[in-house]
């Protein structure tokens, strides 16, 4: 295989009987964007087993991705989030899908309190506004297992500087409305064509735009 990015989207958790992440993953799985092939693989939304599956993932193919793209559904929000900073802490406000509620605990003992995306986030939200799609830069991947598998991802890629990795919070289905009251949705094709959109800015530049989307609060 040539020149592979691997994303990966979420099963569903937290009573949910969907999770975006995973549908769109799986509608990329295959496809080509800028001459790379797209391999999509779900990871189980449980602490104990979410790492071991990204490792799975990347070492599974048969060459290294040029870039991974994790992907999960924040029920909260109502644009494509485009994350900034995984951080080093674990603080589960409801149980993971095997039932564990870890409160304060590190993702990877003694590592750094923190791993900036190596994705141009500034232009990829941009270009998502361009596009017509509602899209933001996000300064937190909360503290659940969708930051435990950003920050263990950007843990791994530390020793592969040749891989560019991030994540990407979307917001729920337009099928979710009921249970996420008080966030806009988002038809499942507008999400497939926001992450495509998304691979083709971050294959296509490394450096990022320089303007702000900082916030006070
Ligand atoms: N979202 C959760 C975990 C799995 C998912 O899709 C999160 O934001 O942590």
């Amino acid at each position: 295989m040539t020149d592979c990015v691997l994303i990966t989207g979420f099963e569903p958790f937290g009573g949910d009987d969907i999770n975006p992440s995973w549908q769109v993953a799986r509608a990329l799985d295959g496809r080509r964007i800028a001459g790379r092939r797209l391999v999509a693989r779900q990871l189980p939304c449980t602490f104990a087993a979410a790492l071991s599956a990204l490792d799975q993932a990347l070492h599974g193919l048969p060459s290294p991705p040029q870039l991974v793209l994790a992907l999960g559904l924040a029920g909260s929000r109502s644009a494509v989030s485009i994350e900034r900073i995984a951080i080093n802490v674990i603080d589960a406000r409801i149980p993971d899908n095997a039932g564990a509620q870890p409160i304060d605990e590190p993702v990877v003992p003694g590592g750094p309190a923190a791993y900036f995306s190596r994705l141009p986030i500034k232009a990829i939200s941009a270009g998502l506004l361009q596009a017509g799609l509602p899209a933001e830069v996000s300064q937190t991947a909360g503290t659940f297992v969708c930051n435990q598998v950003f920050y263990g991802l950007m843990h791994r890629l530390q020793a592969m500087p040749a891989i560019r990795g991030g994540f990407i919070h979307l917001p729920p289905l337009p099928e979710q409305a009921a249970r996420h009251p008080g966030s806009r949705t988002l038809a499942l094709d507008e999400q497939v064509r926001a992450i495509q959109l998304a691979l083709t800015i971050a294959l296509r530049r490394e450096a990022d735009l320089r303007q702000g989307a900082g916030a006070i609060d």
